[in-house]
């Protein structure tokens, strides 16, 4: 029998491969060495400093899963979540900048976009030089995406878009917006279009006053008659598959991402149990102490090597969906509780900003609502089980 590693339980490490692990190296010495010394100040704040995505590109980070010839490394799968397990240990805010501007808009316009949209889009992406952002939820259409009321509308040259999306991440401070859109052209399909900032009838109010993500920026977009050409759609996807497309792609992201989260978590927690003493002995000398790491080292372990699983089988071509959906609600479950321990466990101490743990206990909140919330993954798991949808 080996060696034990209790903060590699299953040896993850020994499943990757030499790149994957450079990747994740460079990425955790990036997020600890840039991101770190900066993150109590933005969360503070509520400070999105758009800098992050050139740095980002720099290193390589933005959209690793693109091909080279536009910008990205052609990584795997797995080595996305890497990256994003690496970020969200330091703030999911900062993974929510890079999974956004990676999955949710260079890849549609990868996957759906033309040869031209391609080409003017995705090398400035990857390099973070522009900044993306998705619209796909409105005011009255969040867990049931089909409920949207924004619409295209055919001109001679193009389109004229209409409508207002809301809680939209990066808006604020975006070049290029991916929004999807109730097309009459196509039978009321949906459809997606890219915009660009400075469109006219085009806005990115700010939504201020937020008690988690606060070093994300999120914002409306607001189109008040938005005319665009025929180039600005994207031709190679109809219908709700297309942003679920994208969807798949950063909730498994954000399964890696959580669990990065929940390790920083829980190493705080070991080393404040080792270090302080009440009642004549180290608090990790209890024994509810130890059940409680126990437990959180237990579901990082099993988290991390279910979203491994997934990430291989998305790199063959073989991940259904509700895979992603069965590890994206797991692991933000876990992932929040296991922060709130976290924050528990540190005493009084645990509600202030220098341990960091209440700021990851409250960015997890959004992450276990956004991208698909825990109960409509049950539901998406439940109609799998059963063949009986539930939603309404
Ligand atoms: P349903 O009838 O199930 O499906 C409609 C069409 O879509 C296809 N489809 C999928 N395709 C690919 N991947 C998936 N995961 C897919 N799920 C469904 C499906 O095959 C069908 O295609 P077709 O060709 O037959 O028309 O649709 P429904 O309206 O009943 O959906 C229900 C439900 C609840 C599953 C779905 O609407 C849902 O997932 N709701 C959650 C919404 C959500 O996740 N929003 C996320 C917004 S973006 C965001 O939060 C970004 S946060 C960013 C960050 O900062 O990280
Ligand atoms: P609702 O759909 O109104 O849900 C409210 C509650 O009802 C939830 O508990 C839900 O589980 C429950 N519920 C809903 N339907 C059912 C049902 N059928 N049965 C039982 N329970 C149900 N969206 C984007 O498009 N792009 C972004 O970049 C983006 N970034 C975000 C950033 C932040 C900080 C936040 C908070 C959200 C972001 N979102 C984004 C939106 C996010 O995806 C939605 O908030 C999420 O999908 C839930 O929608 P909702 O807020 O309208 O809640």
């Amino acid at each position: 029998l080996g060696p034990f590693d209790w903060a590699d339980p299953l040896r993850l490490d020994d499943q990757l491969t030499e790149e994957e692990r450079m990747l994740r190296d460079a990425a955790h010495a990036y997020a600890q060495d840039r991101l770190m010394p900066r993150v109590i100040k933005a969360w503070r704040e509520e400070h999105t400093d758009p800098a992050i995505f050139a740095e980002m590109g720099q290193m390589g980070l933005l959209g690793v899963t693109i091909p080279e010839e536009y910008g990205g490394i052609g990584a795997s799968y797995v080595a996305y979540g890497l990256v994003a397990r690496e970020i969200e240990r330091v703030d999911s805010g900062y993974r929510s900048m890079m999974s956004v501007q990676s999955s949710l808009v260079m890849y549609p316009i990868h996957a759906y976009g033309s040869e031209e949209q391609r080409k003017k889009y995705l090398p400035r992406l990857a390099s973070g030089e522009w900044i993306g952002c998705f619209g796909l939820t409105e005011p009255d259409a969040g867990s049931d995406p089909a409920g949207m009321k924004t619409r295209a509308t055919r001109t001679a040259g193009g389109y004229v878009l209409n409508g207002s999306k809301m809680w939209i991440s990066n808006s604020p401070i975006a070049d290029v917006f991916v929004v999807w859109a109730k097309s009459e052209a196509h039978g009321g399909k949906i459809r997606g279009f890219v915009l660009e900032k400075g469109m006219k009838g085009l806005s990115a109010p700010k939504i201020g006053g937020k008690l988690s993500l606060r070093a994300s920026i999120t914002g409306e977009i607001v189109m008040d008659n938005v005319e665009v050409g025929e180039d600005a759609l994207l031709p190679g996807v109809e219908g709700l598959k297309g942003p679920f497309g994208c969807l798949n792609r950063a909730r498994y992201g954000i399964s890696w991402g959580v669990m990065g989260a929940a390790e920083f978590c829980m190493h705080a927690a070991r080393q404040y149990g080792l270090d302080r003493r009440q009642f004549g002995k180290p608090l990790a000398q209890t024994q509810l102490y130890q059940k409680k790491l126990a437990d959180m080292m237990t579901e990082i372990a099993l988290g991390l090597q279910a979203s491994l699983r997934v990430g291989r089988l998305m790199d063959e071509g073989r991940a259904a969906p509700e895979m992603i959906s069965l590890i994206k609600r797991n692991n933000c479950g876990k992932a929040l509780e296991i922060a709130r321990m976290a924050r528990d466990m540190h005493g009084g101490n645990g509600i202030q900003e220098d341990y960091h743990v209440m700021r990851h206990a409250m960015n997890l909140e959004t992450v276990n609502t956004y991208e698909g919330t825990h109960d409509v993954h049950a539901l998406i798991l439940g109609r799998a089980i059963t063949g009986l949808q539930a939603f309404f």
